[in-house]
């Protein structure tokens, strides 16, 4: 699942204006940032995937355990006896969504499941998976930036809407814009329908900052390249010359926020030129040794936390499912 998926090859051309758009902005801000959606071009997005698989990153693989092991359940709670349709935030290609897709058809025969995603591409694999796999599941994708509010939910009649906010995607977001992000959901959503969010946990006796931090630096250098990718996708889209090896990749533990930062790191004095384009004139960067590029937050939930996001975005918890040490959780919540 890509969270912030690359644009549709319709979109190409406001996809290259807004990277500009973005660079411009985020390496001439104090401190310098880039926003994390531009990680996820092609390259960027098969990066993730192999993070999911490392023996760092649990995130994907507690979440899946938790689907494997509570799907049932999970749909039993979302439905009370009521038939539902599934609608997914940030689908991307789905694959784990298929573990609840499987379960609702032993619940109903017929199944309507609605992801939206910004990338055409990412939502044809998925209902092609999902239509060959999953023959009483129906597939309206929806092409929609969730985050800018722009998406619609269907309802059959008489039906209840369960979606899927899964994969620690609302972690990527500052608490207000994650409470935006489920206020709108909420607003098209009514009483009685759920969401189903999967969040990451804040440290604690039985998840020391440790585990947190070699998730975000694993020892086969993949996030490394991952967070790297960045500069190179600068520099094939708007012709910059970073030198991404002259860029360490840095995870830090920011206990004040609850997050896992990345960053890049200058090694180096060094200068780096984007050419003028769409968003403006040329650019001459300087960096000193130790200067970053700040380029994803990942904000780690405490109870509190998660128990304020729910509430200013009117919903209520109904359960939560989580691991034996506390890493990861889902929770059912019901829209108020
Ligand atoms: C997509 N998102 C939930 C991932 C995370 O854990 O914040 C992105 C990621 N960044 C580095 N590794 C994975």
């Amino acid at each position: 699942m890509t969270p912030f998926a690359e644009a549709p090859e319709a979109l190409e051309v406001t996809t290259a204006h807004a990277v500009a758009v973005e660079a411009r902005r985020g390496l001439t801000s104090v401190p310098r940032t880039l926003s994390p959606w531009l990680f996820y071009d092609a390259l960027g997005s098969h990066l993730f995937e192999q993070i999911t698989a490392l023996p760092e990153y649990y995130l994907t693989r507690i979440e899946r355990d938790l689907f494997r092991a509570h799907a049932s359940e999970m749909l039993r709670l979302a439905a009370r006896e009521m038939p539902l349709t599934l609608v997914e935030l940030g689908a991307g290609t789905a694959t784990k969504t298929g573990i609840l897709l499987e379960a609702a058809v032993q619940h109903q025969p017929e199944v309507l499941y609605q992801p939206i995603d910004v990338s055409e591409t990412a939502l044809i694999e998925a209902a092609d998976n999902i239509e060959r796999h999953l023959p009483g599941v129906a597939v309206h994708s929806q092409i929609a930036d969730y985050t800018a509010s722009a998406f619609t939910v269907e309802r059959p009649r008489d039906h209840r809407v369960l979606a899927l906010y899964i994969g620690s995607s609302i972690g990527n977001f500052a608490p207000e814009e994650a409470a935006k992000i489920l206020g709108n959901l909420r607003a098209q959503l009514q009483f009685g329908d759920t969401l189903l969010l999967g969040i990451d946990l804040a440290p604690s006796r039985q998840k020391p900052v440790d585990t947190l931090l070699a998730a975000y630096d694993d020892a086969a250098g993949v996030t490394a390249a991952f967070n790297r990718n960045i500069l190179d996708r600068l520099n094939r889209e708007l012709r910059s010359s970073f030198r991404p090896e002259s860029f360490r990749h840095q995870a830090r533990w920011n206990a004040s926020d609850s997050r896992i930062e990345m960053h890049l790191e200058s090694l180096a004095e060094q200068t780096v030129h984007v050419p003028a384009n769409s968003a403006g004139p040329g650019l001459m960067l300087n960096f000193h040794p130790g200067d970053t590029i700040h380029t994803e937050n990942s904000y780690k939930f405490t109870e509190g936390a998660l128990a304020h996001l729910l509430h200013v975005s009117h919903f209520a918890e109904m359960k939560q499912w989580r691991d034996e040490r506390d890493w990861f959780s889902v929770i059912l919540a019901e829209a108020i």
